[in-house]
Parts: C-alpha cells; sequence; structure tokens
C-alpha cells in the first residue's frame, strides 16, 4: 500500500514499532534462575545508579553514610530528594514516571509505599509476560560474567535455560585485569601466567582460548564483548592486545561469535560514588579500524560512549561489513543525543545499525527504556520518510514495516 500523507506515514511507522519482535541485544538483567540477580520492583528501580548520581547533585550526606543505609532507605531517600523536593525532569527520572504510567499506577502519589504494595503483589513469571508483552520484546541479552562469583553459582548449578533471556560472554575482568583473572584461572585449574617480563606462553594464551571456548559453549552465547577505557589501543604492545589477537579473536571465529566492544568509560573516577562512580573519556577509533581491517573474517559490534565519537565511528562503520554499530550507550543514551545520533547513522548508514539497546539493570527499565527510544526512533523516521514523499518517491507500508523491523531486531538477528 502506497503512503500519500503524514498522517498516513505516521500511523504506518507506528504500527510498525508496535508489531515490531524486538530483540534487547545489550542488558544486565538475568533470567528468573539468577535468583537474587534478577532485580525488579521499586526499591531496586530507585537505587538505580543513575538515580544515585542525581541524588548526589542535592543532597549533602557523606557517601559512606548513604551506602550504609538498607535499600529501602537509600530508597526512599531517592524518592524524597528528586521525586519529592524536585521536579522529575532528568530523562532517568522520568522513566520512573513512564514506567508506572505503563503499569497503570497513579503517576502523582507521594507515598512509597503505594508502589511498593503494588510491586510486591506480582507474581514473577506472569509478570515478565506481561512486561515483555507492553514491550514487544522477543528476547534480551544479558552479560554474562564468569568471573563473577555470584553468577557462576548458578552457572555451574541451577541455570535453567529461558529463551527470553539470551546470554552473552562478558570479558571484561579477563582485557581490563589481567593478573586478577589470571588468578582465578588458576584457581579453576587452568594453567596461565603471566611471566616477569609480561610475556605470554603459547601454553597460556591456549588455555586462555580453551577457557573461552568452553564457557561461550556453556552459556549459548550469542556474542563476546568487553568495556574498555578511552585509551584501548591495539598497537601498545598491551596484554590486552595480546589477549585479543592470540585469544579472543582465534574463539571468535572459531566459535562464529561477534566480538562486541563498548569503548570509551572510566571506571570510578569517583569511586565515593560506586557503581555511579564510572565516567568517559573520548577513544581513538583506529583500535576499531585495525580489528576489523585486520580480521575481515570477524564480525565487530561497536558502541562508543563518548559523544565526540560518534560521527567518526559512523564513518568506520561505512569502511567495514564486519562492523556494526550499535545502541545509544548510557551517557549518550538521553533524548536529544539519541535523536542526533540515530539521524546521523540513517543520514550515512542507510538502515545497516541497530539504533538502540536499553541497558537495563532493572527489569522494569525496559518499559521505559524503550518507550522512549520507539518515539524518538519514530520521530527520525518520519522526517526522513517526508523526505522521499516530498519529491515524489513512492513509499509503501511493506517497505517501511521492512526497516522498522530491522531496526528492532532484525538487523542483529541477521549480523550475528
Ligand atoms: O559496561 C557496561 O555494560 C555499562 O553499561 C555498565 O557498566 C554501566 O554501569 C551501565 O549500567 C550503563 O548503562
Ligand atoms: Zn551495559
Amino acid at each position: 500500500m502506497l503512503i500519500k500523507d503524514r498522517a498516513t506515514l505516521v500511523n504506518t511507522i507506528n504500527k510498525a514499532i508496535a508489531s515490531a519482535k524486538i530483540a534487547d541485544m545489550h542488558t544486565h538483567l538475568f533470567s528468573k534462575c539468577f535468583g537474587e540477580l534478577f532485580l525488579y520492583g521499586i526499591d531496586e528501580l530507585l537505587t538505580y545508579h543513575y538515580l544515585i548520581a542525581e541524588t548526589f547533585r542535592y543532597i549533602k550526606m557523606p557517601y559512606e553514610d548513604f551506602w550504609a543505609l538498607s535499600k529501602k532507605e537509600q530508597a526512599e531517600l531517592v524518592w524524597k530528594t528528586l521525586f519529592v523536593e524536585n521536579t522529575p525532569v532528568s530523562e532517568v527520572t522520568r522513566s520512573i514516571l513512564t514506567i508506572f504510567k505503563r503499569l497503570g499506577l497513579d503517576v502523582n502519589n507521594k507515598d512509597l509505599n503505594y508502589y511498593r504494595s503494588y510491586f510486591e503483589s506480582r507474581d514473577l513469571d506472569e509478570y515478565i509476560d506481561q512486561v515483555f508483552k507492553i514491550v514487544g520484546l522477543d528476547y534480551i541479552v544479558m552479560t554474562n560474567d564468569p568471573f563473577d562469583p555470584k553468577e557462576k553459582k548458578v552457572w555451574d548449578s541451577g541455570y535453567v535455560k529461558d529463551e527470553r533471556f539470551k546470554a552473552a560472554l562478558r570479558i571484561d575482568v579477563l582485557l581490563n585485569t589481567p593478573e586478577q583473572a589470571f588468578s582465578k584461572l588458576r584457581e579453576w585449574g587452568y594453567k596461565v601466567s603471566i611471566s616477569e617480563s609480561r610475556t605470554l606462553s603459547e601454553e597460556t594464551l591456549s588455555e586462555i582460548r580453551r577457557f573461552l571456548g568452553e564457557w561461550a559453549d556453556r552459556m549459548e552465547a550469542l556474542y563476546c564483548a568487553a568495556s574498555l577505557p578511552p585509551d584501548f589501543s591495539m598497537e601498545d604492545g598491551s596484554i590486552r592486545a595480546r589477549l585479543v589477537n592470540h585469544c579472543v579473536i582465534p574463539v571468535c571465529r572459531e566459535k562464529k561469535l561477534p566480538l562486541g566492544l563498548m569503548i570509551g568509560v572510566r571506571r570510578q573516577v569517583n569511586p565515593g560514588l560506586k557503581l555511579a562512580g564510572d565516567a568517559l573519556g573520548r577513544a581513538d577509533v583506529k583500535a576499531v579500524e585495525y580489528l576489523c581491517a585486520r580480521y575481515p573474517d570477524v564480525k565487530f559490534l561497536v558502541t562508543m560512549l563518548s559523544y565526540e565519537n560518534q560521527h567518526e565511528l559512523i564513518v568506520e562503520t561505512r569502511k567495514f561489513r564486519n562492523l556494526m554499530v550499535f545502541g545509544c550507550w548510557w551517557f549518550v543514551n538521553n533524548p536529544s543525543i539519541i535523536e542526533n545520533i540515530t539521524r546521523m547513522r540513517m543520514e550515512m548508514l542507510g538502515t545497516s545499525f541497530i539504533p538502540q539497546h536499553s541497558d537495563c539493570r532493572v527489569f522494569e527499565q525496559l518499559i521505559s527504556k524503550w518507550e522512549h527510544s520507539k518515539a524518538i526512533i519514530a520521530k527520525v523516521l518520519v522526517e526522513k520518510y517526508s523526505e522521499l514523499i516530498d519529491v515524489g518517491y513512492e513509499l509503501t507500508e511493506e517497505q517501511v514495516t521492512r526497516d522498522v523491523h530491522n531496526f528492532f531486531g532484525g538487523n542483529f538477528r541477521n549480523f550475528i
């Protein structure tokens, strides 16, 4: 069916978005079998590290005193500070209101216990179905770290496969703190060591490949991933670069797994804030170029944290078919920036990219993160398609539906 006017265009885009089966390719959510790692409910929502960082903009309490509070008390303080004493206009505070609205709650009630009683009465299985349905999710991808003791315990015993929660093998510890990783690996029976001259023996490299391969199989990982600092380089002779070249790349190639690189995070610039204490820095896209050019038979999923890196990453993506740019990560996951990045990507990549992932840590955030992103992506699509219609291009509903479905899942599925 031909789209002739703007009203039909808007309607077609909205319908296509509503019918898309979303693949959320990077989250920090866990399936039910991970027990306490499955975070949901109002107290978890309010103690999300994005909200804690904002709370400290207003309160004078020393960091230690805040961390000494129970989770419920922390949530109460965040609530009072950001939702009662101040206006929730920031993206992450607005997100809480979106969640309330979609779940049919009163967004004006100031009594936290009103919300608590709603969340406490949820049956988890029904709730997972309900939220997946509200969002239009097919599946989400977890972040699975074999070096996390709480998580490893579940993989060792008690893991129950749930098709809605797929795995991604996360290797930050190996690449960013190799000494720490090696000592754990030795504990688990892998013969690895770093010599005094900081060389890695053939046996060590082979044992690390064995470790990665075993965990990728065990998790049935869709991809392997790491977050990296702004000074990430493949040409600095570092242990990290050697591990990537000699272990990570060969395993990704053998197992046909893309390598996800999330570049630009400066961890713990303010340790007092704990998880909320990370910042960012502008990185050098040359590391991405090096990998894509040197390993054309390996696929790379890349996102960058600094706003300043976004344009050059798009240019790299135009140069390499084995590179897929994804999402608006963390500090660039704000409406004004998402809009700009999405527009820039469409202008230089057409529809061959993954516009969003959610990065959720708390289950209900799926609702707000996707609702907000859908609205912005729809806005950019209206603008871009209108330009085609204005020159007399015959745009069809089928075309729009295909493009939208690719954006929200198809491009990820095809790439991996
Ligand atoms: O490294 C990551 O995957 C980041 O997304 C997290 O470390 C970060 O804390 C976060 O939650 C950002 O959204
Ligand atoms: Zn993340």
